[in-house]
């Protein structure tokens, strides 16, 4: 019988899996045929179109972006810079650019930005579509990108209520009318509509629109200092009487942070009763948070250590690039692992990896993609190739991806800085500039 002959064969794969040491994986070919992993085995005798040998680089799912707003990405500046640094700035400046919206805007930015996180190794994006911008031009043009760009990269779509479901006339409708035209999820904003009964209010309606047209829930829930700020509580408690709860995220939740212990520990322990997901967003909520203190400075991102050490699902966001509440940013989700190792002070060696675990595995849990995510025979074949040895090492050295495969197809490739020491050894003080005439 003739040999297999796969489209892609990767020879000499460090494949890693979610709970077991990087030292442990023992090299592995992978076959990659009609878009999926064929076979995966310490030597594969097959000969393949394109055979690519890995050298014990580290093989990994793809990154999932669980938090990103595709609709502003790229606008910072436009029409003006966020002075303040705050969230409230940055919601006031989105509202001016968000009036000259068109769907060509909003596509050309968000394809831009989904090439460069494709590039980059990510191939899973929940994006928030702002539903409080009367045209719904946000999320019309996001609900087209989806579309657009299936065959090398999923997107899911939050209706997300900017300011407020009852912060406008029209916003419950709008908000509604998102769910129909086909978002995949219902978002809210309860800390900053108008009063804390419509927070209430606005928590309840989200669990009712999810119900009625089976859809994932995820709120931007308690980003702000105020350690009065009890949105999650609401949340967890319609969580629990409806039975939704891993269909639920709690995005942010930054509060938590601020809460007093006695307060926070007892909201811990109401959260074993569901499995709702956390999404934290470091390095947005590092820079967001904190602003109105002084000295000391709260870091303002949610206790994400303490949820993962009781067994929730935490996954981790970019949140922006480039837009009026982030200027920086590039959609690598390593700069996103690595800033939560810093701020949640999670150095430790499994620490370490679980915030690697949060932008992949953990991430396709809160985007109920499980099931087909994981370099596992007979899944889609998409996956990633760093020039790292292990977790540990891709996040320290944010490492480069060499290789991005999806659907079966090898879509984007980097090449890893090759930096060169140009200092004589022994006379050292200064190279010659190559060109440059002694
Ligand atoms: N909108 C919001 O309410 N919170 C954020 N962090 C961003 C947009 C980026
Ligand atoms: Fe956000």
């Amino acid at each position: 019988m003739a040999e297999p002959s796969p489209s892609i064969l990767l020879r000499n794969c460090c494949l890693i899996s979610p709970d077991q040491l990087d030292q442990l994986a023992r090299p592995v070919d992978i076959a990659i045929e009609d878009g999926k992993i064929a076979a995966i085995a310490p030597h594969l005798n097959y000969t393949a179109k394109v055979e690519l040998n890995m050298q014990g680089q580290l093989v990994s799912p793809p990154f999932v972006e669980s938090h990103i707003h595709l609709d502003s990405s790229m606008t910072v500046g436009d029409p003006r810079w966020n002075a303040s640094g705050t969230l409230f700035e940055g919601i006031e400046i989105w509202r001016d650019r968000k009036q000259s919206l068109t769907l060509a805007d909003v596509k050309e930015r968000a394809i831009a930005t989904l090439k460069q996180q494709a590039m980059q190794g990510v191939l899973y994006v929940r994006t928030h579509a702002d539903v409080s911008e009367q045209t719904l031009t946000a999320l019309q043009g996001l609900l087209e990108v989806r579309e657009a760009v299936k065959d090398w990269i999923t997107v899911q779509v939050v209706a997300f209520p900017q300011d407020g479901v009852y912060g406008g006339p029209q916003n419950e409708a709008l908000l509604e009318e998102a769910l129909k035209l086909g978002a995949d999820a219902v978002g809210g904003i309860p800390h900053y509509e108008l009063t804390r009964e419509d927070g209430v209010r606005s928590v309840h309606r989200i669990f009712e629109l999810a119900e009625r047209y089976d859809r994932l829930i995820d709120i931007h829930c308690d980003e702000i200092d105020d350690d009065q700020a009890r949105f999650l509580e609401v949340m967890v408690a319609c969580a629990i009487r409806s039975g939704m709860g891993s269909r639920v995220s709690a995005s942010h939740t930054t509060a938590f942070h601020s809460y007093n212990n006695a307060y926070a520990f007892k909201l811990m322990g109401f959260l074993q009763r569901t499995s709702i997901n956390f999404i934290a967003n470091p390095l947005i909520n590092i820079t967001l948070q904190g602003r109105a203190d002084t000295y000391p400075k709260r870091r303002g991102v949610t206790r994400v250590k303490e949820l993962w050490q009781q067994g929730h699902n935490v996954s981790l966001g970019h949140d922006c690039v480039q837009d009026p509440w982030y200027s920086l940013g590039t959609g690598n989700m390593l700069d996103v692992a690595s800033m939560a190792v810093h701020v949640c002070q999670m150095t430790g060696t499994t620490e370490i990896d679980a915030c690697y675990n949060m932008v992949t595995w953990n991430g396709a849990k809160t985007l109920h993609v499980q099931d087909e995510y994981g370099v596992e025979v007979g899944k889609p074949a998409n996956l990633v190739v760093l020039d790292a040895e292990s977790r540990y090492d891709a996040i320290r050295r944010r490492a480069t991806v060499r290789y991005v495969i999806s659907q079966g197809r090898l879509i984007a490739q980097t090449q890893p800085p090759n930096p060169q020491w140009m200092v004589d050894e022994v006379t050292s003080p200064s190279a010659q500039l190559p060109g440059v005439p002694v």
